[in-house]
């Protein structure tokens, strides 16, 4: 297959200053006609892309040239030496058919659109980059019994009815769009409706569509967006532009929603919501989804980018924008340890694997496949950087000075860089490290301490150990220093280090790294201080600092920065569990160690500490994320030491966990605050550690019987799971019978029982694969049961006869046949096959061997299997 590198770019060779396309919706032969105003701008050829089209004719100028024209697997050239013409070519589809989910397809009877990155293609012949932009008129034709509502982008001007039980809507977007923004909709969908007025008085039309069954679920997803709308003014002074924003809800659908200018598609998932159905994690993902779709109205839609190398550009700032809207709406501290989570158990291994890349990739097969962790979290890490660095005030500057500079155009990382640079006066250039260079960088941090001079010395490396000829990246460290009470110190930089030290408080700095080793020294230093660095993770780095436990046991009982005490505490729990792996493969004895019990039970009997932040202090490091730490990964040991850890926290403390789990209950009525949020994360964290003890095992049980909502019920259920309680066979029947046929919930009830991890595991999945609802051509379904026993049933994925590799290898396969880009993302936990033992190395090697030696692979699965094996 063909590779693309961004050291080919070309500008376009056209423009298209207007397209019309008219669709004739019928499910297997839906008729799109394409009429395009296009300008030269270079001499050469006319290539339009187009794949998987029937061509049924081409005017130009009104001149049947259909004969004249070369088509190819990929698209289609024609010569010509005009001008300026017009260009109307017809093609034919089969919506039916696409069970690959890219260009036009049908979701439970309605069709839809998908269209980045490169999917306009399968819908006409068109210059299908992100570099042409284009005014798009678009008129929809179909049943009217079949298809109550006719949708597509910008405003509609013109609709009635045909002969034939025909009808039809003309809708026309006013502004310039790339073709990967295109949607249509249409099918017999419901709506709810609201308005918004936005900041300078204009009303707009909020519209969210879904299956009819789905109507009593809409009120979260709806109240998310006018946050959302009113979030964008006040903190960016951004207005929403169209006079309607609509919103469609589709089951079937690859990732989790999509940006169309004014009409956005959405995964169900992401909309659907109601207390009885969707736990605080569904909440708080729809309020996120709804804000970044919307959010990308700026940065994406009126700001778009040049060519795909420069996806960061629009998904990093975007997931940014998203995540300070979170932060805002509940709270900064949770969200902040939220992401750090989700970056180190998801994009550090992405970084340390085959498949890793820079946030700004050079070159790629299929493009679909960049849509990474890489791209999008650690593209918002390295925003956040830029924030750290200027500042709130400094950060709104350079945003604004980009729309000003960019509104309209289609544009790079570095001109994003420029804005921000140029805004504060202020040389960024070293930025340009971290969009190029791949790998997690460490950061390596010593301390000298000099009683008699009152002196601090902090020593700083940067290193990126797989990089040769590694450029130093800036990076800025949040810095403080607690004495041995835990109390903050004040911070005197020495003079010749003002440049480098911005002081945020009397007792809170940022050290402005930009070399690969620096230092800084403290004058006025006065006891031996236990320092707290990379505040609030002022950076995506793997920090290492020789911490000795009763310092981390401070740090984490009395530090001012919460990511800082998260950490602390998170770094106590895992060193006691790889103190027990090593335990276990010598005869020697280990127990809990005593100062870890009193550090958490501190913790726990703190009541002036945000539950939320208590709950995800004392729940243990994620299995994946143990494993991180290893070089070679000993899943049974980290397993069982896990295990172990957990019960004997729930002994140690279990007079606690009863009192927190008492103290937290709350009878009142589900709401999505912050308050409620807080209480039931740490209430769910008590069970959890409850449900280790026998006599404890029926307040489970009792919690799932209440059925008070989704989030106590599925960690109710999940514990029970876990456990292998008596009562688990029941509840799961239950719980099936209770919900068939949401399918959003029985996604549930398919991803908990493929996560949890014991003998049988294995055979839980397989017999699963067989259950009337188990499809492989619904991506949620494949993701809650494929992907999560992969991706989290480590247990079961990796046994040591191969049989979990095989049966996935399997899957994958058949999945390829039917939609390459999902399967394409379930290869992601064979790709980490150099971690194993050579034994397992071999069996995912020869899995993935299997997968990609097949006549018919797609280049999605290509692209990712062979990387992984080279
Ligand atoms: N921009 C889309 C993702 C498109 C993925 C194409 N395979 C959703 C988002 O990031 O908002
Ligand atoms: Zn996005």
């Amino acid at each position: 297959p063909k590779v693309n590198y961004l050291k080919d770019y070309q500008t376009p060779a056209f423009t298209v200053d207007s397209v019309f396309l008219e669709f004739l919706l019928q499910p297997e032969a839906t008729q799109v006609t394409n009429r395009m105003q296009i300008g030269r701008l270079r001499a050469g050829d006319l290539w339009l892309d187009g794949e998987s089209l029937d061509l049924l004719s081409v005017h130009l100028d009104g001149e049947d040239v259909t004969s004249q024209c070369r088509v190819e697997e990929t698209g289609l050239s024609l010569s010509t030496d005009k001008e300026q013409f017009e260009l109307e070519i017809v093609t034919r589809i089969n919506p039916e058919k696409n069970t690959a989910l890219e260009g036009l397809y049908r979701t439970s009877g309605n069709y839809c659109t998908q269209c980045e990155a490169e999917g306009f293609r399968k819908i006409t012949y068109f210059f299908d980059r992100p570099d042409v932009l284009s005014v798009f008129t678009t008129k929809v034709v179909a049943d009217k019994s079949q298809n109550r509502y006719l949708l597509a982008n910008g405003n509609l001007t013109e609709s009635g009815d045909l002969p034939n039980g025909q009808h039809y809507a003309v809708w026309q977007d006013p502004f310039k769009k790339p073709c990967y923004l295109f949607a249509l909709v249409a099918g017999n969908l419901e709506k709810i409706s609201d308005t918004f007025r936005t900041q300078d008085g204009r009303d707009v039309a909020l519209e969210i569509y879904v299956e009819p069954r789905n109507i009593d679920k809409c009120e979260h997803a709806m109240e998310s967006l006018k946050r959302s709308m009113a979030w964008d003014e006040s903190r960016f002074g951004l207005i929403y532009d169209l006079d309607i924003y609509m919103i469609v809800a589709v089951d079937d659908f690859n990732m989790g929603a999509m940006e169309n200018k004014g009409l956005n598609v959405f995964n169900s998932k992401f909309v659907l919501a109601k207390p009885e159905s969707a736990t605080d994690v569904d909440y708080e993902g729809i309020e996120a989804v709804i804000g970044h779709e919307y959010f990308h109205n700026w940065t994406g839609n009126r700001v778009t980018c040049r060519d795909w190398f420069q996806l960061t550009l629009k998904e990093g700032l975007t997931v940014f924008r998203d995540q300070e809207f979170t932060a805002d709406m509940l709270s900064p501290a949770v969200k902040r340890i939220e992401d750090v989570k989700r970056l180190r158990s998801n994009q550090f291994p992405e970084d340390a694997g085959p498949m890793s890349h820079p946030i700004q990739p050079q070159s790629y097969i299929e493009m679909n496949n960049f849509y990474t962790m890489t791209v999008y979290e650690k593209g918002a890490e390295v925003v956040r950087l830029y924030h750290t660095l200027l500042g709130e005030g400094g950060f709104r500057k350079g945003m604004d000075l980009y729309f000003e500079r960019h509104d309209g155009q289609a544009v790079t990382v570095q001109d994003f860089r420029n804005a921000m640079a140029d805004a504060n006066g202020v040389d960024l250039q070293q930025m340009h490290n971290w969009y190029v260079q791949s790998g997690t960088p460490v950061l390596k941090i010593e301390s000298e301490y000099d009683a008699q001079m009152q002196t601090l010395t902090v020593n700083c490396e940067q290193s990126l150990p797989e990089t040769e000829d590694f450029k130093p990246l800036l990076i800025p460290i949040g810095f403080g220093m607690l004495n041995s009470e835990g109390h903050s110190l004040q911070l005197q930089p020495i003079e010749s280090h003002l440049q480098t030290v911005e002081l945020r408080s009397e007792t809170n700095a940022v050290l402005k790294m930009t070399k690969a080793q620096q230092q800084f020294v403290f004058n006025g230093v006065q006891t031996q201080p236990i320092l707290s660095l990379l505040r609030g993770f002022s950076a995506p780095v793997k920090l290492s600092y020789d911490y000795s436990d009763q310092e981390l046991a401070l740090l984490a009982s009395a530090d001012e920065d919460s990511f800082v005490r998260w950490e602390a505490m998170q770094t106590l729990l895992l060193r006691t569990v790889q103190a027990k792996v090593a335990a276990l493969k010598s005869v020697e004895e280990y127990a809990v160690p005593q100062l870890l019990v009193d550090t958490a039970e501190k913790l726990l009997l703190d009541h002036s500490l945000d539950p939320a932040l208590v709950a995800m202090s004392l729940t243990l490091p994620e299995l994946g994320y143990i494993g991180e730490q290893y070089r070679e990964v000993d899943v049974d040991a980290i397993h069982q030491a896990h295990n172990w850890l957990k019960n004997g926290l729930a002994q140690a403390l279990q007079d606690e966990w009863r009192n927190t789990y008492l103290r937290m209950q709350d009878d009142s009525e589900y709401r999505y605050d912050k308050r409620q949020i807080a209480e039931r994360m740490l209430k769910n964290v008590a069970l959890a550690y409850l449900g280790c003890l026998a006599q404890h095992q029926e307040r489970v049980f009792e919690q799932y019987r209440a059925q008070h909502n989704m989030t106590d019920v599925l960690a109710a259920m999940k514990i029970m799971l876990h456990q292998g309680h008596s009562q688990t066979d029941q509840a799961l029947q239950d719980f099936y019978q209770r919900w068939r046929g949401d399918n959003l919930v029985i996604d549930k009830w398919f991803a908990m029982q493929a996560e949890t991890q014991n003998e049988t595991a294995l055979e839980k999945a397989q017999s699963l694969l067989s259950h009337p609802d188990f499809s492989l051509t619904n991506p949620n379904r494949v993701r809650s049961l494929l992907g999560v026993f992969a991706r989290l049933n480590l247990v079961g994925f990796h046994r040591a006869d191969g049989a979990g590799y095989q049966m996935v290898a399997e899957q994958i396969i058949k999945v390829d046949e039917l939609n390459p880009q999902i399967a394409a993302r379930l290869l992601g936990p064979f790709t980490h096959w150099k971690r194993y033992d050579a034994e397992r190395q071999k069996l995912m090697r020869a899995a993935l061997q299997r997968i990609l030696d097949r006549d018919n692979v797609s280049k999605d699965v290509y692209e990712i299997a062979s990387k992984s094996l080279a």
